[in-house]
């Protein structure tokens, strides 16, 4: 298996629910190895073929959407992804990337002390701490319009729901849309020329925002990366292994 697919694996949500251990280091020269993942869709490339084994699937409870207790098992917070790795266990899809491109793919990350190293952890650092956060509101008061209550509640709920919506959570998705539109009409890749692990971090708020944020045809740079990043072998090798994921 390659790297690619191996970070891919990261995203895949809890609705797939794959779980990968870490098999083993370094192995006749080569190098392998996976994780216990979860939760989300992500894709790399190049470590060693048979890196990594199938382990335990976790699925999101319908109800709640949270995952099951089972992965507090893994990691106290019970969230995907998380990987195991001999006796480290490692949250938050920012550290275990970072974490798995330090070990395994050194290809991932731009050399340090470039214009591009710096790029390359501003975006890993601002998928999950600036882009997801107002698409997470999104997801929450989506679901509370459409939550089950009784009728002479929900025309307040709905109402609440709508203007927190109107007046925050949109025109922030949209400025945040607009700000990473007009970054990679600087460079091919969120850190310059070269595909990285930063590129992986930032397809998951991309893919969040066109399941519900409003990415569409008129961000076409934004498109076109995500376009990129679904046809690359990895990913599809990813979606192969772990099944289709749904992000609402
Ligand atoms: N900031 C964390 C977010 C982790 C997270 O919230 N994962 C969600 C899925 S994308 C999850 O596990 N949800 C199920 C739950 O909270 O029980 C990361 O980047 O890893």
């Amino acid at each position: 298996m390659d790297l690619e697919h191996f970070l891919g694996r990261l995203g895949h949500a809890v609705d797939s629910g794959t779980a990968f251990k870490i098999v083993g280091g370094r192995h006749r020269g080569g190098i392998y190895g996976a994780f216990e993942v979860s939760i989300g869709n992500i894709h790399c490339t190049g470590i060693h073929r048979q890196a990594y084994e199938e382990d335990q699937r976790y699925q999101r409870d319908r109800r709640t959407m949270l995952a099951p207790p089972a992965l507090r098992a893994v990691h106290p917070l019970g969230k995907s992804p998380v990987i195991s790795d001999g006796d480290l266990t490692l949250a938050e899809s920012g550290a275990i990337l970072e974490y798995l491109v330090e070990r395994y793919g050194p290809g991932f990350a731009p050399r340090p002390g470039t214009p591009e190293a710096l790029r390359y952890r501003y975006w890993m650092h601002y998928a999950e701490g600036s882009a997801m956060p107002p698409l997470l509101l999104k997801l929450v008061f989506d679901r509370i319009e459409r939550a089950p209550m009784p009728f002479f509640v929900r025309p307040v709920a709905r109402a609440i729901a709508a203007r927190a919506k109107a007046s925050f959570i949109e025109p922030q998705i949209r400025l945040h849309l607009d700000y990473m539109e007009s970054e990679l009409g600087k460079s091919t890749w969120f850190a310059g020329e070269q595909f990285s692990a930063a590129d992986i971090q930032m397809s998951f708020p991309l893919e969040a925002a066109a399941a519900r944020g409003g990415l569409d045809t008129r961000f076409p740079r934004l498109t076109a990366f995500l376009q990129r990043i679904r046809a690359r072998p990895a990913y599809q090798r990813a979606l192969d292994k772990g099944g289709p994921f749904e992000l609402r």
